[in-house]
């Protein structure tokens, strides 16, 4: 028996749910197959072909390494999803992945994917860098380096591989015009109005390639606005050995993540919709509110946890949380953030808030505070920073929301809680770490320096002395007594 899971040795492991529906055609792509989207859209997917459904299979597309591929192909593209609570586990297989396509090895089987008819609604994961926005987060940044090359080469792309994701859409979106078939793109990353800031990027970079291709989208693209849950930790070598023990063989692909999903998502496609209400998603007409209440609630914790956690020598999400004096913290913040939330339809909010916390100390799925702290450039806008401003136009400075950003500067400066040198992942880390080093003793220009050049904070909050002040004495309070002292200060 082949030592690996494939089609080939499906029928011989025992105790878990097995796919059911992995005779169905095509009609999604989608672009970013990390371990979310397998744990997260994938899933649901395969709920829905295990009802009997025959019109939605997903074929994939990674924008850069082969790496998943590689784990995938010899797999026969059947993975393994094990949700854990503490130490319970409930395993399945999803076979709802038909393939996955390498932009840069295939670029030709990639567009022909998204411009086939048959495909008619694509997904992203590509996290907040991959939209390749500006400073203002608010338009298409022309002069990131993908970007750059996709426009120069947009004649040559398909010969060629694209390297961003506006280029790779706007390319299809030229290939579908000449056959008029409309398309649906729903996005599934941690942006607020995630739809419609695709939108833009989209319609950004197809004006400067044509315009006549910008009148065809916008009548015959739609975007969708989705809110997308589920805490997947990056798969650790632990996690290989454990699913060969569950399976008796071996599962290159496999994800461990928590019991709780959610995706709420906004009704709005040109065509067919695949029926994933009937599998637990929902659709809305406004998404806003549930992407808010995520984004400052969740993702907001969730960050202050990384990047105070992460001072206090902390490696996981679970440790943090469950220290007394970052519990208390996340309360605090929480409770600063609480009003900043419009009312959700179905959901008592404080309940939510708890149960976040509730999710974080599940040991079950160790997250590490590295992996949260990544890329904070493009996290702490809509985490943190926008319900700051919508305290401050309320009267009120946020004292938790300065203590992270406080605690940010500090770990940008790349030093552990032992003094240990680390090195940021952040597409900004190169500026950002220059200047938290160079002001390393001059708390007032580092934070001014590293909040404005950062574009963390809209005009209005940097403008704030209040605010920024009470940042900066932040770091100095960290710099005097460390960083539990001072998180202890705040009230
Ligand atoms: C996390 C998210 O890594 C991060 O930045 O905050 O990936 C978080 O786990 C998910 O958004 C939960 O749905």
């Amino acid at each position: 028996m082949s030592q690996v899971l494939s089609k080939e040795s499906l029928s011989s492991i025992k105790g878990v749910a097995k796919p059911l529906g992995q005779e169905a055609k095509v009609g999604i792509a989608h672009i970013g197959i990390g371990a979310f989207h397998r744990a997260h859209q994938a899933v649901y997917t395969d709920d829905l072909l295990n009802l009997g459904d025959k019109n939605w299979k997903i074929s994939a597309i990674s924008l850069r390494s082969s790496k998943i591929k590689d784990a995938m192909a010899p797999q026969d593209y059947l993975y393994s999803v094990v949700e854990r609570a503490g130490s319970e586990n409930h395993t399945r297989i999803v076979g709802a992945i038909d393939q996955v396509l390498v932009a840069p090895k295939e670029p030709e089987a990639v567009l022909a994917l998204l411009s086939n008819a048959q495909t008619k609604v694509v997904t992203l994961t590509v996290t907040e860098k991959g939209y390749c926005r500006d400073k203002s987060g608010l338009h298409l940044d022309e002069g990131n380096d993908a970007v750059a090359h996709d426009l120069t080469e947009f004649a040559n792309l398909g010969e060629k591989a694209p390297k961003s994701v506006p280029g790779l859409l706007v390319k299809a979106c030229e290939i579908r015009k000449s056959t008029n078939s409309p398309l649906t793109i729903i996005s599934c990353d941690n942006l607020p109005s995630n739809g419609a800031v695709t939108r833009t990027i989209v319609m950004e970079f197809a004006a400067k390639v044509d315009k006549a291709l910008v009148q065809w989208i916008e009548s015959n693209v739609s975007f969708c606005n989705s809110m997308v849950d589920r805490i997947v930790p990056a798969t650790t070598d632990a996690d290989y050995t454990d699913i060969r023990n569950i399976l008796g063989v071996a599962d290159q692909s496999v994800v461990f993540t928590e019991p709780f999903k959610q995706w709420i998502i906004e009704d709005n496609f040109i065509a067919e919709r695949p029926a994933w209400d009937k599998v637990g998603a929902i659709f809305v007409k406004d998404v806003e509110p549930f992407e808010d209440m995520k984004l400052r609630l969740l993702n907001g914790a969730h960050s202050a946890l990384a990047y105070i956690g992460f001072l206090l020598g902390y490696e996981f999400i679970h440790e943090a949380v469950t220290d007394i004096d970052c519990a208390h913290f996340a309360k605090l913040l929480h409770q600063d953030v609480l009003p900043t939330v419009s009312a959700v339809p179905g959901i008592d909010l404080p309940v939510y808030a708890d149960t976040i916390l509730a999710r974080f100390a599940n040991q079950g799925v160790p997250y590490k505070t590295t992996q949260v702290a990544c890329d904070g450039s493009q996290k702490l806008p809509q985490r943190l920073a926008a319900p700051a401003l919508t305290l401050l136009e309320q009267g009120h400075v946020s004292k938790p929301i300065a203590f992270v950003l406080a605690a940010w500067c500090k770990f940008l400066e790349g030093k552990d809680s032992q003094g240990n040198c680390f090195s940021v992942t952040d597409p900004m880390a190169e500026p950002l770490v220059a200047l938290a080093n160079q002001y390393a003793h001059d708390s007032e220009m580092q934070v001014k320096q590293i909040l404005s050049e950062s574009g963390v904070c809209a005009p209005r909050l940097l403008k704030s002395e209040e605010f920024v002040g009470l940042v900066i004495t932040y770091v100095n309070t960290i710099n005097m007594i460390g960083v539990r002292g001072a998180l202890k200060q705040v009230s």
